[in-house]
């Protein structure tokens, strides 16, 4: 049997283990990505672990989550991130600059290389055949250091693509069609690998929304293989030596195999609030809309905006919707006007941000009170734009600016006197303005620069004998990380004052459970399935953990997340779904066995005992390595203890 491409690439890169599903890998990574909201964490266990200098190929600092600056500690945190770029040699891509997957596709992104980001859709340069995966920071730190990344071998899936996209149906269209099929945990532990005659009719921007969004459906990593469309791209952002042919053996052997038929593609959209909410557009035609946005990593690229601006040309926008684009990078603003189009749209109404992630996080137009908002974004969880109970659709940029041309939700094959803007690339993608990404040997700072807001990464003790405590919290099923560690304006800005941040901790669901958690020394939370799904912000088990959270007891995890709980020294017990059932807030659980030995003498199957009154089993499905590193209190301790013994973790093993 053959190889699939993610075979490929992983036995090419591979240090440790063996390439079978389930199985624990070991990966070296030539690329690494970070950005502002995350970065922070990144570089300060960079420098706790006494690492030095980046030791991949490229390391890439990006500042794109919180560039409007609303307060002195979002500035601080991108002076510190120049600072700690310049200090450890990495590129340093400036606020405004645009968002890392996209300025990170426009200059970087190569066929064949493996990157690990401290963002979860950093899967995206698959539409370049790389093999992309988001992590949780402190893995990236250890990975920038040139530790291998460890990972358990995920299940590869073959999306086989026929036909061709019909008029008005686009990638994005593509993408919602596999979050309707699959649904949010559809993809957790597989990687899709594209193939079939469909994939040539794709250009590798329509590629890298697919991509992209892959990771909505909870998918390890998405790719696609390399052809003349890759290297038509490479050419004309200007690294035509970056192609290299890759793609999967004729008789590769997948695990699973999905057709989608391209020419049965119809205009798609998420309704409120999950983007696996998808129904066709007529489905919802008619819905008033009130606000509508082009951009994000999903959809903000040139190629994105340019159909839009077509659509908008001598037209106007409704006078009852308000629409916003928000290109993905400043090449792509700089792009658009010089090329004219800027104007055009702004002749039509629209209103230009600067080159960020912004509204998409709740950080800047947040929707009216009980109002209708329509993005080309890839989540549109509850609460997520910056105001609970919000109504975001998600869809495409088409289908999102025949909104604004009309003033209500219409699928655009219904427009009377608007033509299909097609899809096309820059004859030549020029503007990466050379101040705006400022190179290792270019950098401006060797010493690392904090602001008062910047703390110290906390540590916890070693894994304890007894572990037992208050149900502080019962949560549903699909839970984000968006409930656990939110991330607009207000809170944003302490992403590196964990302390501070801590206090937000699941507000949104329970806004008493900081508090609580403080009072009752700690506790255990519970949760249903695919706890954690969502962005890869290890702050989502750090400040459980600072609050005193020892265990979290769920019916399933999703993959960053449950890493970064690994990574912080929480345990995450699985169970079933009756014992979920039976289990309510405010019980007391104590796991019967001694963890911190059955940690790490491999037990798998614990005994809970539930208010001292009844039993049931959770089960802890953890790599030798985790459990070391649970044991041991968290990566971080983990490491430098390894460091310590004279066995250079950071570089060799872990
Ligand atoms: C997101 O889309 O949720 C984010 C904000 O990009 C996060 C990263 C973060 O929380 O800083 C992600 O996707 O990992
Ligand atoms: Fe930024 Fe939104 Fe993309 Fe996350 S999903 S990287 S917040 S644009």
């Amino acid at each position: 049997m053959g190889q699939t491409l993610t075979e490929k690439i992983l036995d090419d890169h591979l240090v440790e283990g063996e390439l079978e599903p389930g199985e624990e890998i070991g990966i070296e990574i030539d690329q690494v990505l970070t950005q502002d909201t995350t970065g922070t964490l990144v570089w300060l266990q960079f420098d706790a672990l006494d690492l030095d200098e980046t030791q991949t190929e490229v390391a890439a600092q990006y500042c794109d989550h919180q560039t409007y600056q609303f307060d002195f500690k979002n500035t601080d945190d991108h002076r510190f991130l120049r600072s700690a770029a310049g200090t450890f040699g990495a590129y340093f891509s400036r606020p405004g600059n645009g968002i890392c997957h996209n300025v990170h596709k426009e200059n970087f992104a190569a066929p064949g290389k493996t990157m690990l980001g401290s963002d979860s859709h950093t899967p995206t340069p698959g539409g370049l055949g790389e093999l992309a995966i988001g992590a949780g920071g402190l893995d990236v730190a250890v990975a920038m250091g040139g530790g291998a990344y460890y990972i358990e071998m995920p299940e590869v899936v073959n999306v086989h693509l026929e036909g061709e996209l019909p008029e008005w149906a686009t990638a994005k269209d593509v993408i919602l069609e596999l979050l309707r099929r699959l649904s949010v945990k559809g993809g957790v532990g597989k990687i899709f690998e594209y193939t079939g005659p469909g994939v040539e009719t794709l250009s590798v921007p329509e590629r890298t929304t697919i991509t992209n969004m892959g990771t909505e459906l909870g998918a390890t990593s998405s790719i696609f293989p390399t052809d003349e469309r890759t290297q038509e791209y490479l050419d004309r952002v200007g690294r035509p030596e970056d192609y290299e042919k890759v793609e999967p053996d004729a008789d590769a052997d997948y695990h699973d195999q999905i057709t989608v038929d391209l020419s049965e593609i119809e205009p798609l959209i998420a309704e409120p609030s999950m983007p696996d909410n998808i129904v066709p557009v007529r489905e919802v035609a008619g819905t008033e809309v009130d606000q509508v946005i082009i951009g994000s990593c999903t959809n903000g690229a040139f190629e994105d905006i340019l159909p839009a601006a077509k659509m908008l040309e001598g037209r106007e926008t409704a006078k009852t919707t308000d629409m916003i684009v928000a290109p993905g990078s400043k090449q792509a603003s700089e792009m658009l006007a010089r090329q004219g189009w800027t104007a055009e749209m702004m002749a039509a109404g629209v209103n230009f941000s600067e080159a960020t992630c912004g509204a998409c996080i709740g950080n800047g137009h947040v929707p009216a009170s009980d109002s209708v908002s329509l993005r080309t974004f890839n989540r549109n969880f509850e609460g997520r734009s910056g105001i609970e109970d919000d109504s975001v659709y998600l869809c495409s940029p088409e289908v999102a600016t025949a909104a604004a041309l009309t003033g209500e939700i219409v699928d655009p094959r219904d427009l009377d006197d608007v033509e299909d803007p097609g899809f096309e690339l820059a004859d030549e993608y020029v503007g990466v303005s050379g101040s705006d990404l400022i190179t290792p040997d270019e950098a401006v700072d060797d010493e690392l620069i904090k602001g008062p807001n910047i703390g110290d990464v906390p540590l916890k003790d070693p894994l304890p004998a007894g572990l037992e405590g208050e149900i502080l919290l019962k949560m549903p099923n699909n839970i984000t990380t968006d409930h656990i560690s939110p991330a607009n304006a207000d809170v944003l800005m302490y992403r590196s004052n964990i302390p501070k941040l801590s206090e937000f901790t699941l507000t949104r669901v329970d806004e008493t459970l900081p508090e609580r958690a403080i009072e009752a020394d700690g506790g255990i939370l519970l949760a249903g399935e695919n706890y954690g799904q969502g962005s890869s912000r290890e702050h989502a088990a750090l400040c459980p953990m600072y609050l005193g959270i020892d265990a979290v007891l769920a019916q399933s995890f999703a993959r960053i997340h449950k890493a970064n709980l690994f990574n912080f020294g929480i345990v995450p017990l699985t169970i079933d779904a009756a014992t979920y059932t039976e289990i309510d807030q405010g019980d007391e659980v104590e796991v019967v066995d001694d963890v911190a030995e059955a940690v790490r003498t491999g037990k798998e199957e614990f005994t809970i005992r539930v208010n001292g009154d009844w039993e049931a089993s959770a089960y802890l499905d953890a790599s030798e390595r985790e459990r070391e590193i649970l044991a041991d209190g968290g990566k971080l301790t983990h490491v430098k203890q390894q460091h310590e013994s004279g066995d250079d973790a950071a570089h060799a093993d872990d």
